[in-house]
């Protein structure tokens, strides 16, 4: 009854009863680099066993289409996993919630509120460029001090994100912010890493260093949010959201399906834009500062594009981004040869399907290793050289090659993806109009390999920032 393509079977990892390919996957590389690398043997669609569960890899982008865009409907559920599970109360968050009509319409929400504070509002861009402001005067007072920028660049995004969804903000030294970002570190640190715990849900019975502390975390995280939420619910008026929290409780006593989405939906969103808003932020950040270090006539390119275009005496703002073509494609260039999530969020077949012509049976997880589409040479040009011109035409126009998709897309896409666009315009431009950054004396260049998880974080270094003027 299939056609001759789709009974022709996905090239598959050598498997064996109870641990599936795990044997094949040992490896002293983190799983994208893995990935790829098999997929130079395999080819770009191969599968695997990851325990008892079948598992393909897409590393090209006509089959990435497919999954994400085409079919991206039938491709958009996601694994039950031990940690996720942990960290969202069963799937009562976005990410990591399988698709379901409360999912659709919840997701919906979210969007709805994002695009009130986001998108179209003055609001955004006046809390981003007060918190660069602020992340401006704790650079200065460093006084050309050799320093790790994780910290300040983490307290600054994190009052962004805190001002967006709960209106409040942190002094740079409240006990608080401290807590917020140990916290995160330690979910980063534990969560969906692809260890055994969640391929083998029973081993969670035994034992686990990790396991803990990531349940220490969460209950230091919901402790701090359920306050959060019940100050909110006091001092509601309907009608008048002042941030995203508000927003979320309003809609959360609309009609329909969405009387379903109850308060520990609310508080799951809320936790989950906190920490999607802070660390993917905050990474690229890093990851763009540590590129700057080791192109520093990129950085001095920026600089003058910023004297030419903004000058020295207002910051820069949204309307400048058009004028500001050079920065734009340094950041996209910065997504694309380090993008914060290099295999995105697993994805599930909900029902039987097919990809480039192979069945596909219900329930296969789908791995879309984003990191071989931006690095594939048969579509990027040197793909591991950090190249901003890739992202301008002859003219200097901006333009977006196809295979460029740090957020995803389809019905999975990002949801904070404009607003971590313009988050991300605002402090670079605002930092780069300041400061010069580069190494310090006797210091090495960063490292640009990276730290495998969640997200793709650069190792610490650090930097020397010298004002401009
Ligand atoms: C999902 C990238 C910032 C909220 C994702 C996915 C990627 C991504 C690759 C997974 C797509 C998939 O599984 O197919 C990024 C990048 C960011 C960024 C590169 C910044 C540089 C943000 C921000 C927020 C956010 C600021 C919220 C405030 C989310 C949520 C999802 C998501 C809720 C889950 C969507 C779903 O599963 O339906 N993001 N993200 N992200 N992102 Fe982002
Ligand atoms: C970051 C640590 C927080 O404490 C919890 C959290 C929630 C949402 C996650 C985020 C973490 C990491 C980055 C994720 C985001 C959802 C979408 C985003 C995975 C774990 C990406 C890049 O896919």
């Amino acid at each position: 009854r299939h056609s001759s393509r789709m009974c022709e079977t996905v090239p598959c990892l050598p498997t064996v009863p109870f641990l599936g390919s795990l044997l094949s996957l040992r490896s002293p590389l983190p799983p994208h680099l893995l990935f790829t690398q098999l997929a130079s043997r395999y080819g770009g669609l191969f599968g695997l066993f990851l325990g008892p569960h079948y598992t393909l890899v897409v590393s090209e982008i006509d089959p990435v289409r497919e999954v994400l865009l085409q079919k991206g409907r039938e491709f958009a559920g996601r694994p039950k996993m031990v940690t996720t599970e942990l960290l969202t109360r069963g799937g009562k968050d976005i990410a990591f919630a399988d698709y379901s009509p409360l999912w659709k319409s919840h997701r919906r929400l979210v969007h709805a509120s994002f695009s009130l504070f986001g998108e179209g509002s003055s609001k955004l861009q006046t809390i981003v460029l007060e918190a660069a402001d602020s992340l401006c005067v704790d650079l200065q007072a460093c006084r050309g001090q050799p320093l790790d920028l994780s910290m300040p660049l983490m307290g600054a995004v994190t009052n962004v994100v805190c001002r967006l969804v709960f209106s409040s903000s942190y002094q740079p030294h409240d006990p608080e912010l401290l807590t917020v970002m140990e916290y995160n570190d330690g979910i980063v640190q534990t969560i969906a890493r692809g260890g055994l715990v969640d391929i083998y849900p029973w081993l969670r019975i035994f034992p686990n260093k990790d396991l803990a502390r990531l349940r220490e975390c969460v209950s230091v995280r919901d402790k701090l949010l359920s306050k959060k939420l019940e100050e909110h619910k006091k001092t509601l008026i309907p009608g008048e959201p002042r941030d995203l929290l508000d927003a979320l409780l309003i809609g959360q006593k609309g009609s329909g399906d969405e009387s379903d989405i109850t308060d520990d939906h609310v508080l799951m969103t809320a936790a989950e834009a906190f920490g999607a808003g802070v660390e993917t932020t905050s990474t690229t950040l890093l990851w763009t500062i540590a590129f700057l270090l080791h192109h520093p006539q990129v950085q001095e390119q920026i600089h003058a594009e910023l004297d030419e275009c903004v000058g020295r005496d207002r910051p820069p703002c949204l309307s400048d981004r058009s004028m500001l073509p050079f920065l734009e494609s340094v950041v996209c260039e910065v997504m694309r040869i380090r993008p914060v999530s290099p295999i995105l969020i697993p994805h599930v077949a909900m029902q039987d399907t097919s990809i480039g012509g192979h069945h596909v049976p219900k329930g296969t997880r789908v791995l879309v290793n984003m990191w071989a589409i931006h690095h594939d040479p048969k579509q990027w040009e040197q793909p591991d050289h950090f190249k901003p011109e890739r992202f301008l035409d002859t003219e200097g126009k901006r333009l977006t090659p196809s295979c460029f998709l740090p957020f995803g897309a389809g019905p999975r896409v990002c949801v904070g993806e404009s607003l971590a666009r313009m988050e991300l315009f605002l402090f670079v431009s605002r930092l780069l109009q300041r400061f010069s950054f580069s190494v310090p004396p006797g210091a090495s260049l960063p490292d640009l390999k990276g730290r495998y998880g969640v997200v793709l974080q650069p190792l610490s270094y650090t930097v020397t920032v010298t004002p401009r003027h």
